[in-house]
């Protein structure tokens, strides 16, 4: 048996695997473990100097996870710098190589977990289970790391398939404020050649920020601009939050109240909280009628002619609880005439800053989950996934034959079954490209194939360089969105000078969708991994363990962006021979084969490096110079280039289903 389970206490199940594997008698193997006086479980395991943990899928710092402590707890914090623990998701799946072994473990709860990779000691990794419990998934007995996540990929099911279009490019910002807004980028895309497959609409798009309701005044005749944006090739993607505004006629906030579908706290009331429409229920995903109640909601903007959703806030983020809020109001008093000494001036200052995202909160409420009543603490890692799967059972229910665009802010591994995800928000920073390339890995193993990052930055001012750079990575990422935040600068592509740059990088991405597709669905079906560590490919090559900037993306190929101000190039480690394909365009572009080893490699700011391997081959496809084409719908007539390094250009393998000729 490759996959053993081992159980630790009682834990609360997550439904993240599909297959039934019988719980071992005994203790994991290998592992040491711990049981202190409050109940708290950790499980240990010494590593060697060579050993490199990879895993975790959407967090922060390296694809090497090795050196920190990364904990599992869904939390929405815009600031994602080097010294936080946890981002929007929990991935509790580690893989752990060393010299002469090569280990999987998924650690599946829905409680707080921390991983301590090397941090408190250089040379151990303990697991902590603040829970006290958990269904522990040992993956072994092969080799190679990517047999291991192969393995770990078919317990836990297949991944969300995107409709093709969806692979396309999408601009997206949080201050769009009308149909009249969104129809000016459309146009400025258009004027500057720019092709374009979708437009975001943030939160504004809603009346008063209610879920499932539009704007009327700000988007007078909404069905119409549907089919007028579909006319320009353009689909509308809205945003859905987690909140549910309580207003009394307010049809989503009458029949959850009415059905007992929002979340309660101890005495039976439904939590109040605050999030953007102000005053808000949260709906009770984990219940199985209220999620198929709320998966039904999205019916009204499918019927509108929409297909894709993006579903947000649902960690869940929380401004204040109506409860909380009268506490701190009343602790606030008790400074009121106070002349502040240095303590009460901090002790009022952590009162009043505990408001939002406060994990107090998260103990006021409840689920009622495969009918027992969970405190929401117990489960919260749960939450964003449920909200997902809610619109994810819809959607098979409704339209089964349909592919639709979703994906989602908060998740936890088996929520990949129902959507992707985006990593939520990050700034303009250059430390932010390597990020974006490095979260990959960690995600398409947990399942997150369908994924991407806020490319150009959310929070923050971003230049046209970075934009320039973060484009030519963004375009190998299977969702590429340029996002950014309400009062930060703007940055749409035709915003900046090198219109022509920013057209042919654009271009580019759409030559190499029919490539990048085929791959896509390649390591869908097969539980597999479209952007590879170096490392699983060349494993007896210790250089290539240790590249921390370098991606393999599907088997052709091999990407090594610049991801720092003013540089002219960059150092490239290649495993092999390879040829340089230094693409200005999809048509204007050298050739040049590499040996193995460093190489100084040029790139200008309008370039993008793509190094193909060996015996293999890149399929492009022929994007018209002029500006005929508009995006993804006009790609099924184009005719492929093949370009291969000591390859038969007949051996590519395209992957083609019928979502590829009727998306
Ligand atoms: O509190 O909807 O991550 O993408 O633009 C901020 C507004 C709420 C957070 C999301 C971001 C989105 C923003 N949202």
């Amino acid at each position: 048996m490759s996959v053993r389970r081992y159980r630790i206490g009682a834990p609360i199940p997550t439904e993240s695997v599909v297959k039934d594997i019988p719980a071992e008698e005994g203790n994991l193997p290998g592992w040491k473990l711990q049981t202190d006086k409050e109940g708290i479980v950790s499980l240990s395991i010494s590593m060697t100097p060579d050993t490199i943990v990879y895993g975790l899928g959407e967090t922060l710092r390296g694809i090497n996870k090795r050196g920190w402590l990364y904990t599992s707890n869904c939390t929405d914090d815009p600031h994602h710098w080097e010294d936080k623990h946890s981002l929007y998701a929990a991935h509790n799946f580690l893989l752990i190589v060393s010299e002469d072994s090569c280990l999987g473990l998924y650690v599946d709860t829905p409680g707080i977990v921390d991983f301590d990779i090397g941090y408190s000691r250089i040379d151990l990794l303990s697991i902590r289970l603040n829970d006290g419990a958990a269904d522990l998934y040992l993956v072994d007995g092969f080799s190679a790391p990517r047999q291991i996540v192969r393995e770990f990929r078919s317990l836990i099911g297949q991944s969300y398939i995107p409709p093709r279009w969806a692979l396309g490019f999408g601009q997206s910002r949080w201050g769009y404020r009308s149909a009249d807004d969104i129809r000016e980028v459309v146009t400025k895309y258009e004027e500057a050649g720019i092709p374009l497959d979708m437009m975001y609409l943030d939160i504004d798009y809603m009346e008063r920020f209610k879920d499932f309701t539009i704007n009327r005044e700000t988007f007078p005749d909404f069905d119409q601009f549907v089919q007028e944006m579909r006319s320009r090739g353009v689909r509308l993607v809205p945003i859905i939050d987690a909140g549910v505004k309580i207003e009394e006629g307010y049809s989503v906030y009458e029949e959850g109240v009415q059905n007992g579908y929002f979340c309660r706290k101890e005495n039976g009331e439904y939590l109040t909280a605050a999030v953007w429409p102000g005053r808000v229920h949260f709906p009770d995903f984990l219940n199985e009628q209220a999620r198929a109640w709320f998966g039904s909601q999205y019916r009204f903007l499918l019927d509108k002619g929409i297909e894709g959703f993006w579903n947000d806030m649902n960690e869940p983020a929380i401004f204040y609880t109506e409860d909380h809020l009268k506490e701190v109001f009343e602790g606030i008093e008790q400074y009121r005439d106070k002349n502040l000494d240095i303590q009460s001036f901090f002790d009022f200052k952590s009162l009043v800053g505990s408001v939002d995202n406060n994990p107090e909160d998260y103990k006021r409420f409840y689920h009622a989950y495969h009918g027992r009543k969970i405190r929401h603490d117990k489960v919260h890692n749960l939450y964003g996934y449920y909200m997902t799967r809610a619109a994810g059972e819809f959607f098979t229910r409704h339209c089964p034959d349909k592919r639709i665009l979703m994906f989602s802010r908060a998740s936890y591994i088996g929520m990949h079954r129902y959507g992707g995800i985006w990593t939520g928000d990050n700034r303009s920073w250059w430390s932010h490209i390597l990020l974006n390339l490095q979260q990959m890995p960690g995600l398409n193993m947990c399942g997150f194939i369908y994924a991407g990052a806020d490319m150009g930055g959310f929070g923050a001012d971003a230049t046209e360089d970075l934009v320039l750079r973060w484009t030519a990575l963004a375009i190998f990422m299977p969702l590429m969105r340029n996002h950014s935040a309400r009062g930060t600068r703007r940055q749409e592509l035709y915003q900046f000078t090198q219109t022509a740059a920013f057209r042919n990088l654009v271009r580019l991405r759409y030559a190499l969708l029919p490539y990048l597709y085929s791959e896509m669905m390649k390591a869908i079906l097969q539980n597999d991994m479209l952007m590879i560590p170096l490392a699983f490919e060349y494993p007896a090559d210790h250089r290539a363990a240790h590249v921390e900037d370098q991606l393999l993306v599907g088997g052709s190929i091999m990407i090594a962006p610049v991801y720092q101000q003013n540089a002219e190039g960059r150092y490239v480690y290649l495993p092999e021979d390879m040829t340089l394909l230094r693409f200005r365009s999809p048509e204007d572009f050298d050739r040049e084969i590499l040996s193995a080893g460093d190489h100084y490699v040029p790139c200008a700011l309008h370039e993008v490096l793509v190094f193909l391997r060996k015996g293999h081959v890149l399929p492009l496809a022929q994007i018209p110079d002029d500006d005929t084409f508009r995006g993804s719908r006009d790609l099924k007539e184009l005719p492929l280039q093949y370009l291969a390094f000591d390859a038969d250009p007949a051996f590519y393998e395209m992957y083609r289903d019928e979502n590829f000729e009727r998306n």
